[in-house]
This record gives C-alpha cells, sequence and structure tokens, in this order.
C-alpha cells in the first residue's frame, strides 16, 4: 500500500474533519487553539508533506526557505490566501489550494448584517440597554438612517460580492460595483448591478460601500485616504474581506472628524491589534474576524481541504488549485 503523507494541522478543526482526517492520513493535529510561533511553523514546513494552514499563519518567503522538498501541498482552510507567499510556493513546486465557494452566503450574511447594525446603531442601542441606561421610547431617540433605497457600492464583485448585490436588492437598495472586470451582462442584468470602470467616480456618489475583494499587492490600501476623502460625510464604510485593503488610520480620521457616518469592520489592518482610536468610536460596529463563523462553513471548508488532499495524494490535480496570476 501506498505511505500515507504526513498532514500538519496549525489550528484546532472541527472534530468531524479531524476526525475523518485522521482516518485518511498520517495526521499530526494541533489540539491547543493557539496559532503556531513563527519556530512551530518553521517546525512544521520542514516536517510536512501536506501543511493545513489558516489565515493566522504567515507563509511568507523565509518560512518556505525553510521548508524541506517533501512538503508538496499547502492545503489552507480558508479562502483569502493572502498569509502565503504563493510565488515562493510555485518556485518551490508546492501547490497551494484553498475553500471557496463554501463561504460565500455566511460572508455575504455578516456583510449586510454589519450595513444594518451601522446604519440603525446596533451596537449603540445594545450598549445602551446592557448599560440600564434606557429610559423609555423617544420620538427622536437612536434614529440611524434607512438603507432601502441607498446606494450600495460594492469594491470586488467576485462570489461574495454577488451574494451580497442579491441581499441588498432583497433590502431595496440599488446595487453599484467596482471590479477589475465587468461580470458577464446575464449576471449583471439578474443583479441589477450598475457597472463603475473607475472606482473613485462610484465612491463618490455611494451611500454604503462594502469591501469584498481580497488582498493582494494590486489592493493593498485600495480605500486609500485620498479615495476615502471621496465619500460623502453621510457615508457608511463596511469590510468584511481583509483589513490591508483599507488605509485604517485614514479611515480612523474620518470617522473621528465626522467626515464619514459610520464604519462596521470585521477585519482590521493588523488584527488581532485593534487600534484604541477605534474602541473610543461610536459609531463604528467591530466584529472579531467573524464573517464565515458558521458551523456548517467551518466543516464544508474542512471537507473541501480532505479532498484537494485526497485528490492531490492519489496524484490527480486538486480542485481548488489558487494561482498567484488568479489574483
Ligand atoms: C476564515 C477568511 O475564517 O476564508 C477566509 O479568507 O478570512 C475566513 O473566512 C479564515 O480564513 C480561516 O482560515
Amino acid at each position: 500500500a501506498q505511505k500515507k503523507p504526513l498532514v500538519i494541522v496549525t489550528r484546532k478543526l472541527p472534530d468531524a474533519i479531524e476526525t475523518r482526517m485522521m482516518e485518511l492520513f498520517d495526521t499530526r493535529l494541533n489540539a491547543d487553539d493557539k496559532p503556531l510561533s513563527q519556530a512551530q511553523l518553521v517546525e512544521a514546513v520542514k516536517q510536512a508533506d501536506v501543511l493545513v494552514p489558516t489565515v493566522t499563519d504567515r507563509i511568507d518567503s523565509k518560512v518556505l526557505a525553510q521548508a524541506a522538498p517533501k512538503l508538496r501541498l499547502i492545503a489552507s482552510f480558508g479562502t483569502g490566501v493572502d498569509h502565503i507567499d504563493l510565488d515562493s510556493a510555485r518556485q518551490r513546486g508546492i501547490t497551494v489550494t484553498n475553500t471557496p465557494g463554501v463561504l460565500t452566503e455566511d460572508t455575504a450574511d455578516m456583510t449586510m448584517a454589519l450595513i444594518l447594525a451601522v446604519a440603525r446603531r446596533l451596537g449603540e442601542g445594545e450598549r445602551l440597554v446592557r448599560a440600564g441606561k434606557w429610559t423609555g421610547w423617544a420620538p427622536t431617540a437612536m434614529l440611524g438612517g434607512r438603507i432601502w433605497g441607498k446606494r450600495l457600492g460594492i469594491v470586488g464583485m467576485g462570489r461574495i460580492g454577488q451574494a451580497l448585490a442579491r441581499r441588498a436588492r432583497g433590502f431595496g437598495m440599488t446595487v453599484h460595483y467596482h471590479n477589475r472586470r465587468r461580470v458577464h451582462p446575464d449576471i449583471e442584468r439578474a443583479l441589477e448591478a450598475t457597472y463603475w470602470e473607475s472606482l473613485d467616480q462610484m465612491l463618490a456618489r455611494m451611500d454604503i460601500v462594502s469591501v469584498n475583494c481580497p488582498h493582494t499587492p494590486g489592493t493593498y490600501h485600495l480605500l486609500s485616504a485620498r479615495r476615502l476623502k471621496l465619500l460623502r460625510s453621510t457615508s457608511i464604510v463596511v469590510n468584511t474581506a481583509r483589513g490591508e485593503v483599507i488605509d485604517e488610520n485614514a479611515l480612523i480620521r474620518m470617522l473621528r472628524g465626522k467626515e464619514l457616518a459610520g464604519a462596521g469592520l470585521d477585519v482590521f489592518e493588523h488584527e488581532p491589534a485593534i487600534s484604541p482610536k477605534l474602541l473610543e468610536l461610536d459609531n463604528v460596529v467591530l466584529l472579531p474576524h467573524m464573517g464565515s463563523a458558521t458551523l456548517e462553513g467551518r466543516i464544508e471548508m474542512g471537507e473541501k481541504v480532505l479532498i484537494n488532499i485526497k485528490t492531490f495524494a492519489d496524484g490527480h490535480k486538486p480542485p481548488d488549485r489558487v494561482f498567484a496570476a488568479m489574483l
């Protein structure tokens, strides 16, 4: 019989996935739910045939330089691959896979939740009640902004952007988007979405802007200080993608200066570190990178990881290969 590959998993995964993984492969789990240290990560790439990392593992060229030649596959548990140096992996002949598609709807739900939470002041209202400061209903208390009839600008019209567009139409918003490429006319029509080739021009006209693109060298600080200035003082920004896509300091300055109405952030530029200045602001809703965090989604992500490893181990091309050129 063929020797089973040594699969090293960097974080605790759902029990059902870990069990199946141990049945299929020579698996080394991390019962500890703490991210690996740099030294532990280097140890893992030296020993593994297959590495299963998550977004919290920085697999840069320095780490990969220490990998043993037997490391053939990085089967990441997650869709974003900005934590992996794809060029460096390719140069070493290491295949990289991710888990696209199974967290699309969940992340779009969370994006919609953030839009509603910021516009309708959910966080503020909850804090008021919990602090015992609610003295009763009043006609002018806790007034938010209506989202019905408002313009939503989606930055990045991939799977999640499109799932968000469908939801936003259901909430009576008009949908606009910017993407490197215009999506197929049939999809555009089905989503009733308006394409903006110029991100600048779109931003200047939106009530709500949602970031739904991956973090790549090309999207780092895509919402730069200059671009954020194009928004209106009544606009809201939400981000369930990656913190690095927004110049966070510039965003904070604008929120403090009331040049923006609010922000909903599930991801941060230096997460899990949160700027103390963000914590002082009432008009922001802050979440701990939980956009895709559903029980069902995590199982499906794990199943994708299993399929990617199994097909690769059987000598076939795994379904979810990632190529630097795709991003
Ligand atoms: C995951 C994510 O929780 O998939 C992604 O890109 O950011 C999250 O949905 C994370 O990646 C798990 O590794």
